[in-house]
């Protein structure tokens, strides 16, 4: 009778009626904005209660959100982890309770026996995509760099700047003059953009490299206040996809950015079907794709066709 119950039910239907808490660490930029509305999409197509807590990037209001999880006795948690220390105890709890975790979008310092899997994209390759756009756009040239960094010690912050590193790491012309983190926001990409120009004088930086392209998108309007031409006197390299860095490369204001998909739950949510209908385990890192974005697309039909789907 079982074999036949697993056979019959199809894959999808597991999932159905479960409830699953999701600590998402906020709403910090249009992907993550992205990866929210996605997140909700997939648990209701998949008939799933999802429990939804904004953890406003600080981890210990999403600490507190999973110990809510498990005391409501939860069948999953999702876990988009703003660092990536300081998660061990939280997960011995979690899984003392017996409740699988999987990690989206970013990764976490603690034993892969706490967590059932990451579902994530290589974010050291994102970082390696844009260094090597930059060594192959300037082709010798010398080029100051400034770096807009991710929230620190968060896994994308780490692995963009190592990635990116790197790349350029045989580029003797290419140096990294300064490096400073803007916390994956528009409002900080701006400020820390304008000590950058401040400190460095805008005819003096060839590129901005920054690990999303919300703050590459306040930094865009730092450098034109500061009358310099975004994308022509300062190149600008990010990474995101969203729809206004399509929007600034089709203008000419930004020159590339790198594609990863805000949809981590739909993989995460199959994934948990199928351990629900067998017990089947997933590798414990389940890797999606990264794609180059450059003036040669059509961004504006890229635009268009993305504004609005979450972002
Ligand atoms: C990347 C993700 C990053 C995005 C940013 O996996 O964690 O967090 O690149 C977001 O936009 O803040």
């Amino acid at each position: 009778l079982l074999v036949s119950a697993v056979a019959l039910t199809p894959l999808g239907a597991w999932a159905a009626d479960k409830t699953v808490g999701f600590s998402q660490i906020g709403s910090e930029s249009g992907w993550r904005a992205a990866e929210t509305t996605v997140t909700k999409e997939q648990a209701t197509e998949r008939g799933i209660n999802l429990k939804f807590a904004d953890a406003q990037q600080k981890q210990e209001n999403q600490i507190k959100a999973l110990r809510g999880f498990i005391a409501q006795g939860v069948d999953a948690i999702l876990l988009a982890p703003v660092v990536a220390t300081g998660w061990d105890s939280v997960l011995e709890e979690a899984q003392d309770a017996e409740i699988p975790v999987i990690l989206l979008d970013r990764k976490v310092d603690a034993p892969d026996d706490l967590y059932m899997t990451a579902v994530t994209s290589d974010t050291v390759y994102e970082g390696e995509v844009a260094g090597k756009w930059l060594v192959d756009t300037v082709a010798g040239k010398d080029c100051s760099v400034v770096e807009l960094q991710g929230t620190t010690g968060s896994s994308p912050a780490i692995d963009r700047k190592a990635g990116f590193e790197k790349a350029i790491a045989d580029a003797s012309n290419i140096k990294i003059v300064r490096s400073q983190t803007g916390d994956f926001t528009r409002a900080q990409g701006k400020v820390v953009m304008e000590s950058f120009l401040k400190a460095e004088g805008a005819e003096n930086i060839c590129a901005l490299y920054a690990h999303n392209d919300d703050m590459a998108v306040g930094a865009i309007q730092a450098i034109k206040e500061a009358g310099a031409e975004p994308g022509k006197d300062i190149l600008v390299v990010a990474i995101d996809a969203v729809p206004d860095m399509h929007l600034a490369i089709a203008k000419g204001e930004a020159n590339a950015t790198v594609e990863l998909t805000p949809n981590m739950a739909g993989p995460a949510f199959d994934i948990l079907d199928a351990f629900w209908a067998d017990g089947t385990l997933p590798e414990k890192w389940v890797q999606t794709e990264s794609k180059l974005f450059t003036a040669e697309d059509d961004n504006q039909a890229i635009y268009d066709m993305k504004k609005g789907l979450g972002y």
